[in-house]
């Protein structure tokens, strides 16, 4: 997969895209990511990127110029791939998304700053718009990590083969319930010994009734949309 990332803050994406999984998915060759600073193709003398909003109001907005040149010089005028851009005006991400995005051979993202971006990117740039939720971030920088994390633990062979893709929590649609490790005693709080019991069934069954019971209690919404089987609501029900 490759991802083209514009924004006026490229340096702030190597501290964490070159650690862990993601540096491991880049070794790999299953992550080729481009990061490109939009300031670079601000034609003017002191490569201005932003301006003040016609109107008034306070606050600049990312000038279009800069953004059409950058993403047009890397990805060719029109771009042939999605563009998608980081704002709080975006459809709420989610694992579904992640695992729509981890499909794509090649996407780009745009990452937003200051009030936001001058609306004819919006309107004639832009694929796609994304929000990673509903709080205020300073711009799209982070939002874009997570995408990127988000579905690149998704491509086959970027997790060891233990930590599957498959098991995470939120692909089954219910939270995890808790894990231990060693010592079996840490100041006097002890570990379920069904845990240490070596009957895989009875903890394969015990998982699954912790996960429901603590999806149950604080997330009642992502039980709305599971087919519980009659035994789910069983362990459910059962202490
Ligand atoms: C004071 C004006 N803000 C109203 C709440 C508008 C605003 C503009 C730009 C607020 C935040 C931002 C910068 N945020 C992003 O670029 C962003 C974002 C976010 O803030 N929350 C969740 N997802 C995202 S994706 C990009």
């Amino acid at each position: 997969m490759r991802v083209d990332v514009f924004t006026l803050f490229p340096e702030v994406f190597p501290p964490y895209m070159d650690s862990s999984i993601l540096k491991r998915a880049q070794e790999a060759g299953l992550l080729d990511l481009g990061l490109h600073n939009i300031r670079d193709y601000a034609t003017d003398k002191h490569h201005v990127t932003d301006d003040e909003p016609y109107g008034g109001g306070g606050g600049m907005v990312m000038k279009a110029e800069p953004i059409f040149g950058a993403v047009e010089t890397v990805l060719g005028a029109p771009p042939q791939i999605p563009v998608i851009l980081l704002s709080p005006q975006g459809r709420v991400f989610d694992q579904r998304v992640a695992s729509d995005l981890s499909r794509l051979p090649h996407f780009a993202l745009l990452c937003g700053r200051y009030e936001g971006v001058d609306e004819r990117v919006r309107e004639h740039l832009v694929t796609d718009e994304i929000s990673i939720g509903d709080y205020v971030l300073t711009g799209g920088e982070l939002a874009a990590m997570v995408v990127i994390d988000a579905a690149v633990r998704l491509l086959p062979g970027a997790l060891g083969a233990e930590n599957g893709a498959a098991n995470d929590s939120h692909a089954s649609g219910l939270l995890e319930g808790p894990h231990y490790t060693r010592p079996p005693e840490f100041r006097g709080w002890t570990v379920p010994e069904v845990l240490k019991s070596g009957d895989h069934a009875k903890i394969a069954c015990w998982r699954r009734q912790q996960a429901l019971k603590r999806t149950a209690e604080r997330r009642p919404d992502l039980l709305d949309n599971q087919d519980l089987s009659e035994e789910d609501r069983r362990l459910l029900d059962s202490d």
